[in-house]
């Protein structure tokens, strides 16, 4: 109970944070005994969606129905199955997949499989390739260090490649590594903290962070972080990528 109507969370026009303490879940079509809570949509003037899914009993299932939008995946807990067409491709914690746009999927598991899912309309390339399914495991993914910083990696989990207009990155940062400079970009980004805390800089504020948060940076917002605490500071997020505004 939150005896003084006290929260983290805010949302602004070019930026939100959702703190964990105000989450609501929504109920969506063809999700059975599976929470979805969505953080980041449409509705609060985003490009792009976010949403966190939860199975609640085993057996639990959430649908995804194959519409203009891409999706991109990644498990924070527990174990299940992702079901895409023909393909079924076991889930665990730390594993991720990509499915194009126009493709439905279903991700079933066990009670307590938790997953962060980002959802953007797919720009095709007039004449190209279109993206395949990915799937993989963060820990696979070699993390490089961001503009020569050895205290601050960046994972690239999505092909570099021009038929993707969408990229799934996952940043860590020692305590005390930053961001190396304010960024101002066209790219916009759904954010989820996966570990640790931090202080992010949204456009002219300062807010403290921690594991569980998600952040929504519109195109332009300018943007900062710095790890904090005794552990490393680790967070998922998306951008789109490869394409001319
Ligand atoms: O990819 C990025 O723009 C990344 N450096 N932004 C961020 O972490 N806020
Ligand atoms: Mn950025």
């Amino acid at each position: 109970m939150n005896l003084f109507g006290n929260t983290r969370t805010v949302v602004r026009a070019r930026h939100a944070l959702i703190a964990p303490d105000g989450h609501v879940p929504s109920a969506l079509p063809g999700w059975s005994s599976a929470t979805a809570t969505v953080l980041i949509s449409p509705a609060m003037g985003a490009d792009l969606s976010q949403l966190l899914g939860r199975i609640d009993a085993d057996g639990g299932v959430a649908v995804f129905l194959g519409d203009d939008c891409q999706h991109a995946l990644y498990v924070t807990e527990g174990s299940g199955m992702l079901l895409v067409e023909d393909l079924d491709k076991p889930l665990a914690e730390g594993t991720f997949a990509y499915i194009p746009a126009g493709r439905g999927f279903s991700v079933k598991g066990a009670a307590g499989l938790c997953f962060c899912v980002f959802r953007m309309r797919f720009q095709a390339l007039v004449g190209g390739e279109v993206p395949g399914i990915v799937t993989g495991r963060a820990d696979d993914v070699p993390g490089i260090p961001f503009l020569g910083n050895q205290k601050a990696t960046l994972q690239t989990l999505l092909p570099d490649e021009p038929c993707f207009d969408f990229a799934m990155n996952i940043f860590t940062y020692q305590p005390g590594a930053t961001l190396p400079f304010v960024e101002t970009h066209v790219m916009e980004h759904g954010l989820l903290m996966l570990e640790g805390q931090g202080v992010y800089r949204l456009e002219e504020t300062h807010y403290p962070v921690t594991a569980g948060d998600a952040i929504w940076m519109a195109p332009y917002c300018p943007q900062w972080f710095v790890a904090m605490g005794d552990v490393p500071a680790r967070y998922i997020y998306c951008k789109n990528v490869n394409r001319l505004p």
